[in-house]
């Protein structure tokens, strides 16, 4: 049975503006072919498709001043916000079909207004095996999609900092980043030096993903909006290769699994974005197939026999 009673609405961002790989444009058409729609209407949602976002072509160029494609992906998370604001001024629950990470920033920019303007509070769930936590100063690749992060929280240029007009749209300590595995030598002294709250894989093979889980969903209440940014590159490659930066070690099925059931449990989550899934590297749409699963577990399919 759904947790959520809010209807749902699909925007597609295809878009890999962000990225290193091309592809991940190609996402929300690979998330339809697999069924999204469908699997959410299967679990009693309204479900509504908004189709997708038009933006720039991905120039394909180098950095320039520590950033890839700046103003591609300023132009694509303008959209991103507004379409977010949007459905969220509707009272529907926005769910992101990216598309790169990069559009995260514009998605939470949105879900950080429409708390403002309601008196709610905000706390950010990053399922990523990366921080995401790059600026153009210590970025190894100026890829967009590696810096979102340190956007949110104001470091970065002006136009990305101050989406909305306000910066910095959240801070560290309303984030928790889950399945972190892979983060750059600048990255980790940046998020140290923020307090960035992130709970690695060592944490998860420590204390296991359901205490994990519990100390990531702690003290929210019903004034809590809870946005879910799920980077498909969270999952172990070896269940999901169709992404472009998969690295090793990380949560197996159940583990993922476990954890969508206990933020659906959480009843908060009120916006999500399902970003970098890569049809281009993927086999059979199984990435897209797995994901699917893995959001219907986020709107409250049980595992439970007595549920
Ligand atoms: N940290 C690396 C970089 O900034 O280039 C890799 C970032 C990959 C980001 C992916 C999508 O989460
Ligand atoms: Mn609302
Ligand atoms: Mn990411
Ligand atoms: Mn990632």
């Amino acid at each position: 049975s759904p947790v959520s009673a809010l209807p749902v609405s699909l925007i597609g961002a295809p878009t890999d503006v962000g990225a290193g790989d091309r592809g991940a444009r190609l996402g929300p058409e690979a998330l339809r072919i697999a069924g999204l729609r469908e699997a959410l209407h299967g679990l009693g949602l309204d479900v509504a498709d908004r189709g997708n976002l038009d933006g720039p072509p991905n120039p394909w160029t180098g950095p320039v001043d520590g950033y890839r494609h700046l103003d591609e992906v300023i132009a694509w998370n303008r959209q991103v916000m507004n379409a977010v604001s949007a459905e969220l001024g509707l009272g529907r629950m926005p769910i992101l079909l990216g598309g790169d990470h990069c559009l995260g920033l514009g998605s939470i920019t949105a879900v950080a207004q429409h708390c403002r303007a309601h008196g709610k509070k905000l706390r950010v769930l990053w399922l990523d095996a990366h921080a995401d936590f790059n600026t153009n100063d210590i970025t190894p690749s100026g890829n967009l999609h590696g810096m979102p992060v340190a956007c949110l929280i104001g470091l970065g240029p002006r136009e990305l900092t101050h989406l909305g007009g306000e910066a910095p749209a959240m801070q560290a300590g309303q984030m928790r980043q889950i399945g972190t595995r892979s983060v750059d030598a600048g990255e980790k002294q940046l998020i140290r030096r923020h307090g960035l709250p992130v709970y690695d894989m060592r944490r998860i093979g420590d204390l296991g993903i359901k205490r994990v889980m519990e100390d990531a969903l702690a003290d929210l209440d019903e004034d809590t909006h809870l946005h879910v940014s799920f980077d498909v590159d969270f999952l172990d490659p070896t269940i999901a290769p169709g992404v472009g930066t998969g690295v090793a070690g990380g949560p197996n099925y159940r583990e993922a699994q476990l954890a969508m059931e206990m933020i659906a449990e959480s009843g908060r989550m009120g916006s999500l974005d399902i970003v970098e899934l890569n049809p281009i590297l993927d086999r059979d749409n199984a990435t897209a197939l797995i994901a699917i699963d893995l959001v219907e577990s986020l709107f409250g399919k049980s595992t439970l026999v007595r549920d």
